[in-house]
């Protein structure tokens, strides 16, 4: 690792890899890290069984480079966790990243040594390092809440959570497995092991609204297809309303109840995500509108259920939350794996999950499940978690975890004030995975810093940071655009409410990520008026 640098990428997901890429085309001296022992972030450390997009593959790929774009051909509209890894290595052999990559690398702490203008940053290995910029581009869903129930090292079986799945898997053959959570993630582990194990229990609370996938198989003509439209995919997709191909297509008020369903019929039939963001953006408003919508949505779910017991347990109720609120999972059999003899559905949302004993989980009524292997798909600390387990002091002694204990800020979801040259990517109030097409949004958010660094060191400054006023007035912004939605009435990690203590805000900005784009744009392209350039005058490497 080198000691010296003029940048430093943590994190070598989508986002790292790109700004690597984009800083050593600048001429920096830039060099990433990644605690995983290859490139691929949530690629890397979700490798569940099951796991796999749900957007598209040909619109998560990064649109910068054609020949890069085209020269890989996906296998299906939506593949799986070990294809998408793939493609990530092809990206790093592609552009050549890892020669400058450290890998099982974890910074540990990093500290603004003010009369420098520079980060005295430390990793596990023993590194220490002294560079003028820090990028954390650290994931917005890679900070896994693996401790969630007392006592669960006291199990004797192999107890897992999804986000830190062992490369090489768990044989689940004949296993008597617990699934906690049904969430994105415990809808893709639940129907990918339900006809593997010999008896699934799934322990479920909240009830998901879900959609079925339809996963064609790709061949030539489709790559061919896709191929040859970069041009207009590049021209598009950075300025839809959530970086997917398509855009909110219909108004609810102009259209008779007839027609509303013909269209309803019409996009659930695509078998992708368009139910959610490409019908009536109403929906994300209106009461009536959401009802209406979550209602279709329920009665597709009843109608492959049929099973009251199961509907009971498995499909939200009117006055809940509504469709759309929290992350829409695509599926494929999910709702069908509990018709299964050997899979049971447990309700744990009166009767909670109290303790893992050594020999399995245990409810508030003192029922024991006995399993031998528990899969934990019960989510993350979102947008803030990995930044704040990182030791992070910026001016004055502030640590950003503290902060952020406090309350979630940020300007732009890009920068903190109070923490001059650290960027981040996949941040509080940025546009994420909620409501956006990760690649689509990491690959602007990466370019902004970019282009921030470049015009930092163009004005002969080498310090730039958020003013407090600049932050003050994204935050409200944020706030008033995201308060007006329901997902902001709504408990989920859209709100940070499935952290106890974590303060309630909308993590993602929903004021859609064309808009993003242009606000980002615009504060660059006037001069940075939220931010200050400063320059120390003799700055002293650490
Ligand atoms: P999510 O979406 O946060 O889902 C976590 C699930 O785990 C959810 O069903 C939770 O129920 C459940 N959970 C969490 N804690 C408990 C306890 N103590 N008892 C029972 N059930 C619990 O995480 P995912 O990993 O599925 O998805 C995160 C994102 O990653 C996803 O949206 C994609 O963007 C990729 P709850 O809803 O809290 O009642």
């Amino acid at each position: 690792m080198p000691a010296n640098l003029d940048a430093l990428v943590i994190g070598t997901g989508v986002a790292g890899l790109y700004e690597l890429h984009q800083l050593r085309e600048m001429g920096l001296k830039v060099h990433a890290c990644d605690a995983a022992s290859d490139v691929g972030g949530t690629w890397y450390w979700n490798r569940y069984p099951g796991a796999k997009f749900d957007s598209e593959a040909y619109i998560y790929q990064y649109l910068f480079d054609e020949k890069l774009y085209a020269g890989w051909t996906w296998s299906e509209r939506f593949p799986g966790q070990p294809e998408i890894e793939r493609w990530m290595h092809y990206i790093a052999d592609m552009l050549d990243l890892r020669r400058d990559i450290s890998f099982s690398t974890k910074i540990t702490t990093a500290t603004f040594n003010e009369s420098a203008g520079r980060w005295r940053v430390e990793t596990d290995q023993g590194d220490v390092i002294d560079t003028q910029f820090v990028i954390g581009c650290t994931g917005m869903l890679s900070a896994p809440l693996t401790d969630r129930f007392p006592s669960q090292s006291s199990f004797k079986g192999q107890i897992v959570h999804t986000g830190r799945y062992p490369k090489g898997g768990l044989d689940l053959e004949g296993k008597r497995v617990a699934v906690i959570g049904t969430g994105a993630t415990g809808i893709q582990v639940i129907q990918t092991i339900a006809p593997i194990v010999d008896k699934l229990t799934v322990f479920v609370r909240t009830p998901q609204y879900v959609l079925p996938m339809k996963n064609p198989k790709y061949g030539p003509d489709e790559a061919h297809w896709y191929k040859g439209r970069f041009d207009e995919l590049k021209t598009n997709i950075p300025h839809t309303f959530t970086g997917f191909e398509y855009d909110f297509q219909h108004t609810w008020a102009n259209l008779s109840p007839a027609e509303r369903r013909a269209i309803l019929e019409e996009i659930h039939a695509d078998g992708s995500l368009k139910l959610w963001l490409a019908s009536f953006a109403e929906m994300f408003f209106d009461e009536a509108v959401s009802e209406e919508i979550s209602e279709f949505v329920r009665e597709k779910m009843r109608a492959r259920l049929k099973d009251p017991r199961l509907i009971e347990i498995l499909v939200p109720k009117k006055g809940d939350y509504g469709f759309g609120t929290h992350r829409v999972p695509l599926e494929t059999q999910y709702l069908e794996a509990y018709l299964r003899d050997n899979v049971e559905a447990v309700s744990v949302r009166g009767n909670p999950i109290v303790e893992i004993l050594p020999e399995g989980v245990k409810l508030e009524d003192g029922t024991v499940y006995e399993v031998d292997t528990i899969i934990m798909a019960v989510g993350f600390d979102a947008g803030s978690g990995a930044l704040a387990r990182i030791d992070i002091t910026g001016r004055d002694g502030v640590k950003l975890a503290e902060e952020w204990r406090q309350d979630i800020r940020t300007t732009l979801g890009l920068m903190k004030f109070g923490f001059p040259n650290l960027f981040m990517t996949g941040a509080p109030l940025a546009p994420s995975a909620a409501l956006c097409n990760m690649t689509t949004c990491l690959q602007q958010q990466t370019e902004w810093i970019a282009r921030c660094i470049g015009d930092t060191r163009a004005s002969g400054n080498n310090v730039i940071e958020p003013t407090e006023a600049g932050e003050d007035e994204w935050v409200r912004h944020h706030d008033e655009t995201a308060n007006a939605t329901l997902i902001a009435k709504t408990n989920s990690w859209y709100t940070g409410s499935n952290v106890p203590g974590k303060p309630r805000r909308v993590l993602s900005y929903t004021g859609g990520v064309g808009t993003y784009r242009a606000k980002c744009d615009a504060v660059a392209d006037e001069g940075y008026p939220m931010f200050t350039m400063s320059k120390v005058a003799a700055p002293q490497t650490a």
